[in-house]
């Protein structure tokens, strides 16, 4: 675990990542903010008093299919959540075979480019777990969301890089605040990338790709927002 570990974090720290990817500038504000903060350093956490009296939903607040409608009122039974492409050992996990692995709580503030946040206490797996047990292979250097929604027509997906996927506070969430994931919010799974912007926490998860670059994944930019308003693909807070 160490060892993969350490191995994702220097291929990134050794790259001159993405130049094709990142504007100059947007690689300068992913490694300042990473100096300044440390690799692993952790986004603010809260206490259970400052938590946000009701968390809103954005972008999707549904997925617009009778299979996620059937799904939603029985609990989810036939969800699964795959891990696959540079893998050793593709995994499809239930919402079950999820609940039953360790799990990590954590108090933290969303904050959307549209100007609003809320803070709110999530419930999940670390998602550095389910890489290991899929056994990442050398040459992954980003891991790729994708989801049940479309967004006015397009596939919501997302990606980040090998630090933030091993980073401690980005779990795979499936409770609010102690509730199960409520529909607006994602249910039944959602990430939580802490020390990046709202549009980074892709709900609706239905896989997680080990890839070893961006291009052809949706127009190449590596997420929803990037592709379609050049939000940038690094969005460090
Ligand atoms: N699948 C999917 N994930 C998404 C979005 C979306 O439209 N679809 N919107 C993003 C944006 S812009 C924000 S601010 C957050 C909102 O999360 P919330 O609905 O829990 O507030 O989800 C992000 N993840
Ligand atoms: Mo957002």
């Amino acid at each position: 675990m160490a060892g993969l570990m350490a191995a994702g974090c220097s291929k990134i720290a050794d790259t001159k990542a993405g130049s094709s990817l990142l504007t100059a500038a947007e690689d300068w504000h992913r490694k300042a903010h990473r100096a300044l903060a440390g690799k692993q350093a952790l986004a603010p956490e809260y206490q259970r008093e400052e938590i946000s009296p009701s968390f809103r939903g954005n972008g999707s607040r549904t997925v617009d299919s009778d299979f996620y409608r059937m799904q939603l009122a029985d609990g989810f039974p036939d969800w699964r959540l795959e891990v696959r492409g540079l893998v050793d050992t593709p995994l499809a996990l239930s919402l079950d075979n999820i609940r039953r692995l360790p799990q990590r709580t954590q108090i933290t503030r969303h904050d959307c480019v549209e100007g609003w946040s809320a803070i709110g206490e999530w419930t999940g797996v670390q998602l550095s777990l389910l890489l290991d047990a899929a056994g990442v292979q050398e040459a992954a250097r980003f891991i790729v969301f994708r989801c049940a929604d479309k967004y006015n027509g397009g596939d919501y997906y997302e990606s980040i890089d090998m630090v933030d996927a091993y980073h401690p506070q980005t779990i795979i969430a499936h409770m609010l605040n102690g509730e199960p994931l409520p529909e607006k919010n994602g249910a039944p799974l959602r990430m939580r990338v802490e020390r990046q912007l709202g549009y980074k926490h892709p709900k609706y998860l239905t896989a997680i790709e080990a890839v070893a670059s961006l291009d052809g994944i949706g127009d190449g930019k590596g997420g929803y927002w990037e592709d379609r308003a050049g939000y940038q693909w690094y969005a460090g807070i």
